[in-house]
């Protein structure tokens, strides 16, 4: 296959003919590939085919959650992802109650301020706290019900875990031009989301507290029978195999983390429900293919285009655009041959996959 369209994004990039080859492993479809090198470059492909690179494979022993990971990471490649309900229809989840990859982890988030997947993170920067403050209220977070994953502050200046669309007043933060940090109280009844477009709208963001310091400023900033929204939010469940994917087809009345003990998804037909970690229960592996694929691609252009710091910028862009399209494990390189280069003028180019 050979498509040719003209080259705009690297104009000012420039000056000779050059190769990149971009090696992409791919963990997902090979049409979702195409669409991304259609949206990167604006070529149209004129044909593709669709190959589902997982593949499943049900294990009739029964184990624990973190048995069947270490299962079928040892003997396929993890538990398994389910990305859509196309890979969902696969034989091997037509069985009742088995094991698939997601799971919470409460030792990320119950007990410290870590950097896991499931940790509690900061609005402001997407992180945990740097020094680790924290100021829990007896008890808390306690993911009452499955869906409490963004914090308030309490009335004594305490913090608790709650469900995000619950509608609260929220304290948003400024920097001034002295580098000095404003808090602002908003009386807005708001969900967490709402509140943070709000505050990132008007002001830098939702409050971040590293010190009790900060947490003392907040609590001054709101009336002192408040409970306020605070910046702090995690994402519940992620995949043993890290896939991005945030397709769920979780049962109407799941999560619900029952008896605060539930936090691995146990599936029965298409119906997925938060389950105790340490029951025994049969279980899906998964294998995923890596495709290989060669992008060439010919540029001509009028600057040195072997200059190492422009290289790595190029590359730079595209790695970030794959990721933000959920592409992971891929890995790109230049392979410039030098003796090709020759000079050309004009800022037209031509791209060409084969
Ligand atoms: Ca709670
Ligand atoms: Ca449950």
């Amino acid at each position: 296959m050979h498509v040719f369209c003209s080259f705009r994004q690297f104009k000012n990039i420039s000056c000779c003919s050059l190769t990149i080859w971009l090696v992409l492993l791919a963990v997902n479809y090979t049409m979702k590939h195409y669409v991304i090198i259609s949206l990167l470059f604006g070529c149209s492909l004129s044909s593709y085919s669709q190959v589902p690179l997982r593949t499943y494979t049900y294990v009739n022993k029964q184990m624990t959650w973190a048995g069947a990971q270490q299962y079928c990471r040892a003997n396929y490649d993890d538990l398994a992802t389910i990305t859509s309900s196309k890979e969902m229809s696969s034989p091997a989840f037509a069985y009742s109650q088995v094991w698939i990859g997601l799971h919470d982890d409460p030792n990320a988030w119950m007990y410290n301020m870590g950097n896991e997947s499931n940790s509690w993170r900061w609005s402001a920067t997407g992180e945990t706290s740097p020094t680790g403050y924290k100021n829990w209220s007896a008890g808390q977070p306690n993911n009452k019900d499955g869906h409490e994953t963004c914090v308030v502050m309490n009335p004594n200046g305490q913090w608790d875990d709650v469900i995000c669309a619950q509608l609260n007043p929220f304290v948003c933060y400024n920097v001034t031009n002295q580098n000095q940090t404003m808090y602002v109280f908003i009386a807005n009844n708001f969900t967490w989301n709402s509140a943070q477009a709000y505050c990132r709208q008007y002001y830098t963001d939702l409050t971040t507290i590293n010190y009790s310091d900060d947490n003392a400023a907040v609590y001054s900033a709101k009336p002192q029978a408040q409970l306020v929204w605070i910046g702090l939010y995690r994402v519940s469940y992620t995949w043993s195999d890290n896939s991005p994917s945030t397709y769920r087809s979780w049962y109407y009345l799941s999560p619900n983390n029952y008896k605060f003990a539930e936090f691995c998804a146990l599936m029965s037909i298409n119906n997925w429900d938060d389950s105790p970690c340490g029951s025994a229960f049969n279980f899906v592996c998964e294998r995923v293919s890596k495709q290989k694929t060669m992008m060439r691609i010919k540029i001509k252009t009028d600057s040195d285009i072997t200059n190492s710091v422009i290289n790595a910028q190029i590359l730079q862009q595209l790695s970030a655009k794959l990721s933000i399209q959920g592409w992971t494990g891929f890995d790109l390189h230049w392979n410039i041959k030098p003796q090709k280069i020759k000079q050309e003028t004009g800022r037209t180019s031509a791209c060409n996959f084969s």
